[in-house]
């Protein structure tokens, strides 16, 4: 392993890894190769510009001819991938791009991977490949049952380099990562977005009740869980990296608001993303194996986040304007219009229920409908 083509490198967990491998590997050559999609930022590769070891080159892994000439250019000997579009909502709006890049992207990068004769292909998924899991933990022979096309387009990636490791012996290497969060965090993603509104006390939209359940993982520790299977895992396998740290998003926004300094009151219930899976939870007993363990836990993590978007506005305060504003209001405009306020009573469907124990139903609000088994509900 020598010079390491990372794909996506200027996204937020591609350029956490080139960050951390351009110092904790001096003798590896760091080659990022990024389209520079709306997600995709230069500035995110600014603490290793100068780096002797790492080099940058903008392309498509869709693009047969630009992979060709970076392979040649730099003698690639090991690919790890993390392009991609990655964010669920925009995936319901339009899934063109989905298609585009985690399908064919992932085929065209396997096959000039192959034709390349490279040493190690390591693929970075997600644990929403399996689905909505209402209870246990997801282990990594589980079936894929993908939801959305995001994570239908994932799985379809997925399913192409398991094909070329068993039809054409390709040492693959597959990752599944649960939430990720940190530093340098597109804010179009639920903490990163709501970080930075309620910076400039803006209403933050909780799709539906909020009591979806997410794992929470460190940027620094899936770059670890990366680096540990890319050097340890077995060909051919998959593995999960999970924060095992899991949380219902309402508890996270409140977290993050207390450490602002920021009301509850900003929070606002509005209607729910198309087929939103209700809970991710990931078994990561099989990377531990391998000697992987998380360093942050969520609470750790938080802090660490919310101290570096109040003390980076020079970066995410250029993002939010031109096609951010305009993804913003295709987006939220009407479902903040839909609920200007926390909901009162109103006439209109049920979309979500508060169970009788939730713990976060707020006392003394009127929720509209209420029965022996309910304690409320969203309409
Ligand atoms: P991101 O959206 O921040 O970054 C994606 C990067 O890929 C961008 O720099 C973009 O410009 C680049 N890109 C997009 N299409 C490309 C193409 N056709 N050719 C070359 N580059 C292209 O995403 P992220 O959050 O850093 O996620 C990285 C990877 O990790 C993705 O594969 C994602 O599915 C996976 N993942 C993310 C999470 C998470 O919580 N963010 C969790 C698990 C897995
Ligand atoms: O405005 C919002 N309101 C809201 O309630 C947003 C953006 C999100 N949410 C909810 C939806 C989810 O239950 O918060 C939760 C997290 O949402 P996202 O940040 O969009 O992440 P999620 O859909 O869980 O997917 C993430 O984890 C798996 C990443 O975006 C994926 O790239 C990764 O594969």
């Amino acid at each position: 392993m020598k010079n390491i083509l990372v794909t996506g490198g200027a996204g937020f967990i591609g350029s956490a890894f080139a960050r951390y491998m351009t110092a904790r590997y001096p003798n590896y050559n760091i080659i990022v190769l990024d389209k520079l999609t709306y997600a995709g930022n230069v500035d995110n590769l600014l603490p290793i510009s100068d780096e002797p070891n790492y080099r940058f080159e903008r392309g498509d892994i869709a693009d047969r001819t630009a992979i060709t000439r970076v392979f040649q250019a730099h003698d690639i000997d090991t690919v790890v991938n993390f392009a991609a579009e990655s964010h669920v909502d925009r995936s319901i709006l339009d899934a063109d791009a989905f298609i585009h890049t985690d399908v064919v992207g992932v085929y065209i990068l396997l096959d000039e991977a192959k034709k390349h004769g490279v040493d190690r292909f390591l693929h970075v998924s997600t644990d929403e490949v399996y689905g909505d899991v209402h209870e246990g933990y997801s282990v990594e022979t589980d079936p894929f049952a993908p939801n959305s096309p995001y994570a239908a387009s994932k799985a379809g990636g997925e399913l192409m380099v398991r094909s070329y490791h068993v039809t054409h012996g390709m040492n693959t290497v597959v990752t599944r990562g649960s939430n990720t969060f940190g530093p340098y965090q597109y804010p179009e993603k639920l903490l990163p977005f709501f970080i930075t509104e309620a910076i400039d006390d803006k209403n933050l939209p909780l799709y539906g009740d909020g009591l979806q359940v997410r794992d929470w993982l460190y940027v620094e520790d899936h770059v670890t869980g990366i680096d540990t299977a890319l050097h340890k895992g077995v060909a051919g396998e998959a593995y999960n990296i999970a924060g095992e740290d899991n949380r219902y998003n309402i508890e996270v926004a409140k977290a993050m608001l207390a450490l602002l300094g920021k009301p509850e009151s900003l929070l606002k219930h509005v209607p729910d993303r198309e087929g939103h899976d209700r809970r991710y939870a990931m078994n990561c007993d099989k990377l531990r194996a391998l000697g992987w363990q998380r360093a942050h836990s969520f609470d750790t993590g938080i802090q660490l986040t919310v101290d570096w978007y109040r003390q980076n506005e020079w970066w995410w305060r250029k993002i939010k304007t031109g096609e951010y504003l305009e993804y913003y209001k295709r987006q939220y405009a009407a479902r903040l219009a839909a609920r200007g306020a926390f909901p009162q009573l109103r006439v209109g469907v049920i979309t979500a229920f508060f169970p009788s124990d939730c713990p976060y139903a707020l006392a003394g609000q009127n929720y509209g409908y209420g029965c022996s088994t309910m304690r409320g509900a969203i309409i």
